[in-house]
């Protein structure tokens, strides 16, 4: 906006020459935007802007271009639990296994049975010494207790030996000093009067029967018992006595 103060006159004469040279000042009043003319005037401060106008009606839907799609929304609650499929193919044959666990487990018990056989040979040599066993001899041990003869048998049983039947003079010794009193011996003529037998089966091949024994006294006599001197007698099976067990060599 152009101002008619005194400097710019000039300009603006300039400008009215401009628009044309043949015009009056009047007609140039008519056509040109800015005009002075006659006497120039100083102008007063611009005025306040006035109040804001009522509020226009509401404009035609604009024609720009479409705004960007936005972002997806949130998911939606789950369906329910489908049917279950079909089964699949069976599959390949896999590979063989790793065995190294079991290896180095299979090793490690070889090794705790070496040791345990070690400490078992160790136990044993300390038990023949403590017993007085000897290399290649049977083992007799009593507990001191008497007994029928059915009782002393199962006794034997239990420890995985037999009541101890001398073979010989020399076992008929160990037997007696174990013994020390009347003990049983794994010997019996139940099956057939008259014909002993060894518990463990076959018929005697060694004795060392008292005078006039055996005798098959009273109602009968089937057990044999050897006494303090080593010597034998037929006994009833149903008395008690001490009982030795026969280990094996
Ligand atoms: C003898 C023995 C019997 C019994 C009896 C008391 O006749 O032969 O076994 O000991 O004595
Ligand atoms: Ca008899
Ligand atoms: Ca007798």
């Amino acid at each position: 906006m152009f101002l008619c103060l005194s400097l710019p006159v000039l300009f603006l004469c300039v400008v009215t020459v401009s628009c044309s040279e043949t015009k009056t000042c009047d007609d140039a009043q008519k056509t040109c935007s800015v005009i002075a003319c006659g006497i120039p005037v100083t102008n007063g401060t611009p005025g306040r802007d006035g109040r804001d106008g009522p509020k226009g009606e509401k404009g035609e839907p604009g024609q720009g271009l479409r705004g960007l799609q936005g972002p997806p929304g949130k998911s939606g609650p789950p369906g329910k639990t489908g049917d279950p499929g079909f089964p699949g193919a069976r599959g390949q044959k896999g590979d063989r296994g790793d065995n190294s666990v079991a290896e180095s487990k299979l090793a490690s018990l070889e090794r705790e049975i070496r040791s345990l056989r070690t400490e078992l040979n160790h136990i044993k040599k300390l038990q023949t010494f403590s017993l007085g066993k000897k290399s290649g001899k049977k083992l007799y041990i009593t507990n001191g207790e008497k007994m029928p003869f059915s009782q002393a048998k199962a006794l034997c049983a239990g420890l995985q030996a037999t009541v101890a039947a001398p073979k010989n003079a020399e076992e008929n010794e160990a037997i007696r000093a174990v013994a020390k009193d009347t003990a049983f011996l794994g010997i019996t003529d139940e099956a057939t009067e008259g014909q002993f037998m060894y518990v463990t089966g076959g018929r005697l091949t060694y004795s060392n029967w008292k005078k006039d024994e055996p005798n098959d006294f009273g109602s009968g006599e089937d057990c044999v018992i050897i006494l303090k001197d080593g010597i034998w007698n037929d006994i009833s099976c149903a008395a008690s006595f001490l009982v030795v067990c026969e280990f094996p060599d």
